[in-house]
């Protein structure tokens, strides 16, 4: 039996009405308003695929983040592992020692929440000891299946993202019948299943997953279809930042991409995405000031 259902697909108006208003953490609730909140990245790694070698030195990643917060950061995530196509997983004790220094520094030096990107149970769980309140796992805790307990336990937020293959796989020759209809659906199931795992729904973020298992054109379908998560009643998180969909579309590989990124999350922000996931906070956050000032929202 497929797991598709055409026929009951909302209308946007409809899947809104479902947009979730807040995400539980663990030791607070984040309140979701119209703006799109905003997640600052950095990358504790030598290769990640936009700023790779730049934050490797705990210091500089500890300036990054601080320097995020000031431009206006609501979330700093944190990763030890790059998960660009064809990356190679990094073992937990060298992630490990790379995010714990960042996140032991800067858990006591700022208010807003921090999330640890990994997919493994040891890293979020000394993530989550040294003060982070969210494991973003980029196998919706299917990667390291002691996740799921590490999130019970704990009581830590999960972002729980689609990914077609793994990262060594993914871009090989991605397949999609409705690209849109099966991110959904695998969400859906993931959600349910995390529930059924004993892991509070009030606590779980969804992500498509831009960029992982998909084509430019997969990318560009799902970002415009991004609103039918509503549904699910969860807030959506979405990573589409500097990605190589931009290029594509500007046709030039080498442009900069953070004009590129505005303009995607200008379409997310108007679909009523809650969390987006980017390098460049500053100039995201003052198009989406103007864009909500303009009625854009
Ligand atoms: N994308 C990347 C990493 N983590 N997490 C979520 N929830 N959603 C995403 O789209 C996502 C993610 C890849 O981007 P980046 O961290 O900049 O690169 P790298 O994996 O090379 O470190």
């Amino acid at each position: 039996m497929s797991t598709l259902d055409h026929d009951k697909r909302p209308t946007p108006e409809e899947a809104l009405r479902n947009r979730a208003p807040s995400w539980r953490l663990r030791s607070r609730t984040l309140q979701l308003p119209r703006r799109p909140l905003l997640m600052g990245i950095v990358n504790v790694t030598p290769d990640s695929f936009s700023d790779g070698g730049q934050f490797l030195d705990p210091r500089k990643a500890v300036d990054r983040a601080l320097q995020l917060v000031a431009e206006g950061a609501d979330i700093l995530d944190i990763g030890g592992e790059s998960t660009r196509p064809y990356s190679q997983p990094v073992p937990a004790d060298l992630q490990r020692r790379r995010v714990l220094p960042v996140i032991t520094a800067l858990a006591p030096q700022v208010t807003v929440p921090i999330s640890i990107d990994t997919s493994s149970a040891e890293v979020a769980q000394g993530a989550i000891d040294a003060g982070a309140e969210i494991i973003n796992d980029v196998t919706g805790l299917a990667g390291d299946p002691a996740t799921i307990e590490v999130a019970r336990h704990t009581g830590a937020a999960v972002c729980v993202m689609h990914m077609q293959g793994t990262p060594q796989t993914m871009q090989d020759h991605p397949i999609y019948s409705d690209v849109v209809e099966e991110v959904f659906a695998y969400l859906r199931s993931r959600l349910a299943a995390l529930v059924g795992a004993g892991i509070d729904p009030q606590r779980i973020a969804l992500d498509p997953g831009v960029g992982f298992g998909k084509t430019h054109e997969h990318n560009l379908t799902l970002l415009a279809g991004c609103w039918r998560m509503h549904e699910l009643g969860r807030p959506l998180l979405v990573g589409h930042s500097r990605k190589g969909y931009i290029a594509h579309v500007i046709g030039d590989k080498e442009a900069d991409r953070t004009a590129g990124t505005v303009g995607a999350a200008l379409s997310l922000a108007r679909q009523g995405v809650q969390i987006l996931r980017v390098h460049d906070v500053r100039p995201m956050r003052e198009a989406l000031l103007l864009f909500e000032a303009t009625g854009g929202l």
